[in-house]
């Protein structure tokens, strides 16, 4: 019972304009940061699997060209970035280096919330801890959104949640509000197909769900092929021109694929192989590779290169992650704000 993602209609660019416009450098930099996170997931899962993380662990593998399209477009210090617990792309794309990546899973000081945090709970100067109560997050979104208005900052928030998240009551007043006093966020619905082992069409009384959302709200929407990189950072680029102009609201719902459990304890009775074989086959990495050759802007060597570089870089980051010293549970107050 997976979902393809044929017959829906979604928001498409012409892939030669849209590289023309990013040239070969840029384009080549989003590659390696799809599988920069990529590997970090792998490798993380393998620390993971040693027993040296505790906590819970989700990964984005499968979802990369939506976030690395969108911080690819906008650019880190321009927005508000919000997302769930699945957030280490998130974070590795808006400041934390690989090594405060791999400390911060391993529970050290070096780690981006100083080993506190964990695998659910990244966070960065313009990104406000990965969110574990699931809707909850929205309504934060709209704070922002709010703040950037009062303050008159010129920022965009952008707030990433799931299928499932978007069934939440949360998520309806925050989108309410949004509208109703025109405030500058983005909800991207990273449509994965399932909330944990449950299948969205289970779940949610609406397919579309960003396209009916949007009506009863009065908003602008996009459906995005999430699997698309190109797609994904021209589609946030114009958008985030948009809100600026605006001040309203867009709902974006990116269709993707999760290639990996909910977490690493699920155990996936409701996909079969043959399921896993079709998702895989959509991989964005592989896709934007293949564009690239296609398109002249890297050849196969030069991408293998890269590759072989960015995989070895990743072992030296995460040997330095571990000569950390675990969390010290007497500096637990510090960087605590309070009245
Ligand atoms: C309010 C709340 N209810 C339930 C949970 C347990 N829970 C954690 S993740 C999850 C599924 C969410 O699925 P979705 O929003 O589609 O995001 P995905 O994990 O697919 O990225 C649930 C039910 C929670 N953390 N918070
Ligand atoms: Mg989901």
């Amino acid at each position: 019972m997976h979902a393809p993602l044929s017959g829906f209609f979604y928001t498409t660019f012409d892939k030669k304009k849209v590289l023309s416009s990013i040239g070969k450098q840029k384009a080549t930099e989003l590659f390696c940061h799809m599988f920069k996170i990529r590997q970090f997931e792998l490798m993380s899962e393998g620390i993971y699997l040693e027993g040296l993380v505790a906590g819970f662990f989700h990964s984005y593998i499968g979802q990369e060209a939506i976030q690395v399209g969108a911080v690819g477009a906008i650019g880190m210090e321009n927005a508000h970035w919000i997302t769930t617990y699945r957030c280490h792309a998130l974070a590795l794309l808006t400041g934390c280096s690989i090594t405060q990546g791999f400390a911060e899973l391993l529970g050290n000081q070096l780690g981006c919330a100083k080993g506190r945090g964990g695998s659910m709970h990244f966070v960065t100067k313009h990104m406000p801890l990965g969110q574990g109560i699931v809707g909850g997050h929205t309504a934060l979104s709209t704070g922002f959104a709010f703040k950037s208005i009062y303050m008159g900052d010129n920022l965009v928030t952008y707030c990433f949640l799931g299928d499932g998240a978007s069934a939440q009551g949360a998520f309806y007043e925050s989108i309410n509000l949004a509208s109703l006093w025109s405030l500058p966020v983005v909800f991207i619905i990273e449509n994965n197909v399932w909330g944990m082992g449950t299948h969205y069409n289970r779940a949610v009384a609406m397919d579309p769900i960003g396209a009916h959302l949007a009506k009863a709200f009065e908003l602008e929407s996009h459906l995005l092929d999430g699997m698309n990189l190109l797609d994904s950072y021209q589609l946030f680029k114009e958008v985030h021109e948009k809100v600026l102009k605006t001040k309203r609201p867009i709902i974006i719902e990116a269709k993707t694929q999760r290639f990996k459990g909910h977490s690493r304890s699920d155990t996936e009775h409701y996909r079969t192989k043959q399921d896993m074989e079709e998702i895989r086959s959509l991989d964005p990495i592989e896709a934007f590779k293949k564009v690239l050759i296609e398109e002249n802007m890297a050849t196969s060597d030069e991408l293998k290169e890269r590759e072989k570089q960015i995989k070895e870089e990743l072992f030296q980051f995460l040997e330095a992650a571990k000569k950390g010293a675990l969390c010290d549970i007497g500096d637990i107050e510090s960087g605590v704000e309070s009245d």
